[in-house]
């Protein structure tokens, strides 16, 4: 590991919270640093404006201070060691520590002013993705601004003129620095603190990575076919959950800067999107659904009252996104008989099994992994596997979860006669449905059983 700091082993995992320090305001602002990548609770704010704070799923906010009634915030830019998961690490780009960086967060019509250290070994910039401000802040290197040149400083000052849900990442060899995890989240408050106001405001990004099994580094140059689908540089079961008391109004937020779209589901609750990259949807124009699709690029907030106590499952629908490091180049094998094959391969690979023939399940097999990997499907629940990785997570809702509590309640105990149960009796063969005997021909007799008679339309009147 080349750039990890020392830090104090149990120590407080936040390093430097930002105050003016004695050389005085003429002097950059502490730069916190965060050596976690569990979820911090929500950062109150020491001054300035008040407001009600998110929290960050395996992140964190940054502590800023105030100088002469601007919010100065210090962000560096750095190689960084990311858990991807208990049990795997990669060597990404980041912000004071992490990968993604701190998330960000001011009140509407704070007059912001962002100090930017470039501690990797290429230039970069930031664009504050979403914001109104002066054309020169908007981080676009070669349009708006030169590069930050390594070991340089660069000062972004703009005031945060609208409310709402944005994101920062680089506009300098942008592939590269994306792909190797560069990009935070930042929420604009509302002025008055009761307007849009929720019981918990949960944010995270979506991301994903290409980092071969047994290896650190993404490759950058990969344009679809990630093999690790993160929350926040997180795969589950790596990602917290997601813990609420009963009756609380819910907000989760999302910024997607993969390259690819994903359907985020929630279970057990119907939600309203009631925000976009552009701001507060209007009440008129909400609808309720239980999947909503974030297009590369766009932020989504949604929200839900959590009325159903549970474990609830929180994920993107894409069936390859909960998943961790996988090859592609495997066949289907189901339903083919493929007694003997694993023996022959065996022979020239020890430990290697093949894709069943009754399904892919391996939530519950272990197959030996190379070093610094994930297995494909590992989450282990109270009933057994999950059998997923990726983006997923759960969403705890809870009767006795202090207001302001976010620690995790452990596994729902479910009340009894609430929970799916085996069949004991008799399993007798399904009735399939028997030709009409007007319709039967010779050779419909001569057949036992058919299930469906499809009786085609004919012409093309319909079709007008
Ligand atoms: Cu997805």
């Amino acid at each position: 590991m080349t750039s990890r700091r020392n830090f104090f082993t149990g120590a407080a995992a936040l390093v430097g919270a930002g105050l003016v320090s004695r050389a005085g305001a003429a002097s950059l602002p502490e730069a916190p640093m965060m050596a976690s990548a569990d979820t911090q609770p929500p950062l109150a704010p020491p001054n300035g404006r008040p407001y009600n704070g998110v929290v960050t799923l395996n992140g964190w906010s940054l502590p800023w201070r105030m100088n002469n009634g601007v919010k100065e915030f210090h962000l560096i830019a750095e190689p960084v060691v990311r858990e991807i998961a208990p049990g795997m690490k990669a060597n990404l780009w980041g912000y004071n520590g992490q990968s993604p960086g701190p998330t960000i967060e001011v009140v509407e019509g704070d007059r912001v002013r962002i100090f930017v250290t470039n501690k990797l070994p290429e230039h970069t910039s930031i664009h504050w993705h979403g914001q109104r401000l002066p054309n020169g802040m908007d981080g676009v290197t070669g349009l708006t601004q030169p590069g930050i040149q390594p070991g340089k400083t660069f000062v972004y000052e703009f005031v945060a003129k609208r409310p709402g849900t944005f994101m920062y990442h680089p506009h300098a060899d942008e592939m590269v620095q994306m792909a190797m995890g560069m990009m935070g989240f930042w929420v604009t408050h509302p002025k008055n603190p009761a307007h849009h106001a929720v019981d918990r405001d949960f944010v995270f990004l979506l991301n994903a990575y290409d980092i071969d099994p047994g290896s650190y580094t993404p490759k950058a140059n990969t344009m679809l076919d990630f093999n690790l689908w993160t929350f926040n540089s997180r795969a589950f079961p790596g990602v917290d959950s997601m813990n609420v008391r009963q009756g609380d109004r819910v907000r989760i937020r999302a910024g997607n800067l993969t390259m690819t779209n994903h359907p985020i589901h929630l279970h057990g609750h119907e939600f309203e999107v009631t925000g976009t990259d552009g701001g507060w949807t209007r009440p008129e124009s909400r609808w309720p659904e239980v999947t909503t699709d974030i297009a590369v690029g766009q932020m989504r907030a949604i929200e839900f009252v959590a009325t159903d106590p549970g474990d609830w499952a929180f994920h993107c629908h894409k069936s390859h996104h909960t998943m961790n490091a996988m090859g592609h180049e495997v066949p289907n094998l189901i339903g083919i008989d493929h007694t003997g094959v694993a023996e022959k391969i065996n022979a020239l690979i020890p430990d290697y099994m093949v894709m069943g023939d009754k399904g892919g399940s391996m939530g519950d097999m272990e197959m030996p992994l190379p070093d610094n990997t994930l297995p494909m499907m590992t989450g282990q629940g109270p009933f057994g596997g999950i059998e997923m990785g990726g983006m997923f997570t759960t969403v705890k809702v809870r009767k006795d979860q202090k207001p302001g509590d976010y620690k995790d309640p452990g596994w729902y105990k479910h009340p009894a006669g609430t929970v799916a149960y085996e069949w004991k009796g008799e399993t007798p063969a399904p009735v399939r449905q028997r030709t009409p005997a007007r319709q039967a021909t010779p050779a419909a007799k001569s057949r036992p059983d058919i299930e469906l008679n499809v009786r085609k339309p004919s012409g093309h009147s319909g079709h007008r």
